[in-house]
């Protein structure tokens, strides 16, 4: 069935085709996640057939491939993402900005489909997550913080799998490396995110007795995320980027990221091959 999100982006596209602009833009799926005027700032328009994520685009290049908007189609869905080249060709998933106007306060079928703006925040969509991170091969999670002084720290989860809708989009992570404390799968708030369902303010998976998407911090409540009972670390919190000591409201940050991309790692069984509970 056709989401909301996917079926307001058909909308948008067929009244720009009427009013006699964007007839010819090919039809992605999250076209919602962009301004009318945006269009024209996608940079591989004109295909016929579409690379599965930013990572092919920036090697087809040979790393030369500029840093913006590209047509990818993971596992069948064509959508448009915002491809992160300078760091070696991420797939930006989600963005923030501390005090966003975006609001991250969404439905289980926003966080679906995605919401907010492809070129700042936003979030691009948990089965455009799936089909992005379930590709043949690994694919590895990059966490980017950046705080009020402008110092960043960045973790890396190799691999990484967020499951299906059909299991609540789980997530699954491997081993961890960067310089930003691995919030995550160390449990040291005694939250563990690893192997969590998601859970929205409409859909409770949490193992909190309460709903943890809907618990407010000076009034803003949590947004989606894969929590615990609740959490160690939650990048959707408009008002506190949170990532256990790196990210607080004693340490503000000013802007996190989540990208993907495949991994390099080709050593060890593929994700497939591995039991699910061991990862
Ligand atoms: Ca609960």
């Amino acid at each position: 069935m056709m989401g909301v999100g996917s079926w307001l982006g058909a909308l948008q596209l067929s009244v720009l085709c009427l009013i006699g602009t964007r007839c010819d833009f090919p039809p992605a799926k999250n076209v919602h996640l962009l301004q009318p005027e945006e269009l024209k700032l996608v940079l591989n328009q004109g295909l016929q057939e579409f690379p599965r994520d930013c990572h092919e685009i920036w090697q087809a290049s040979e790393g030369q491939a500029w840093d913006g908007l590209y047509l990818i189609q993971p596992a069948g869905s064509l959508i448009v993402a915002y491809c992160a080249m300078q760091e070696g060709g991420w797939t930006v998933v989600q963005h923030i900005t501390v005090n966003s106007t975006v609001n991250f306060d969404r439905t289980w079928d926003e966080y679906k489909v995605g919401f907010g703006s492809l070129t700042g925040d936003h979030w691009l969509g948990n089965d455009y997550l799936h089909e992005l991170t379930s590709q043949p091969g690994r694919y590895k999670l990059r966490v980017k913080l950046v705080d009020k002084d402008a110092v960043s720290k960045t973790g890396e989860y190799d691999p990484v799998l967020v499951e299906g809708e059909e299991t609540q989009y789980r997530l699954r992570l491997g081993l961890f490396q960067g310089t930003a404390v691995d919030a995550l799968t160390q449990d040291t708030e005694n939250y563990l995110h690893d192997n969590q369902k998601f859970t929205t303010k409409d859909r409770d998976n949490d193992n909190y007795f309460q709903n943890c998407a809907k618990l407010e911090f000076q009034g803003v409540p949590g947004g989606g995320w894969w929590y615990d009972a609740c959490a160690g670390a939650n990048l959707n919190r408009r008002n506190v980027i949170y990532w256990q000591k790196d990210c607080n409201k004693e340490h503000l940050c000013k802007y996190a990221w989540m990208m993907v991309k495949h991994s390099d790692f080709t050593k060890g069984p593929p994700l497939g091959g591995c039991p699910k509970d061991e990862l």
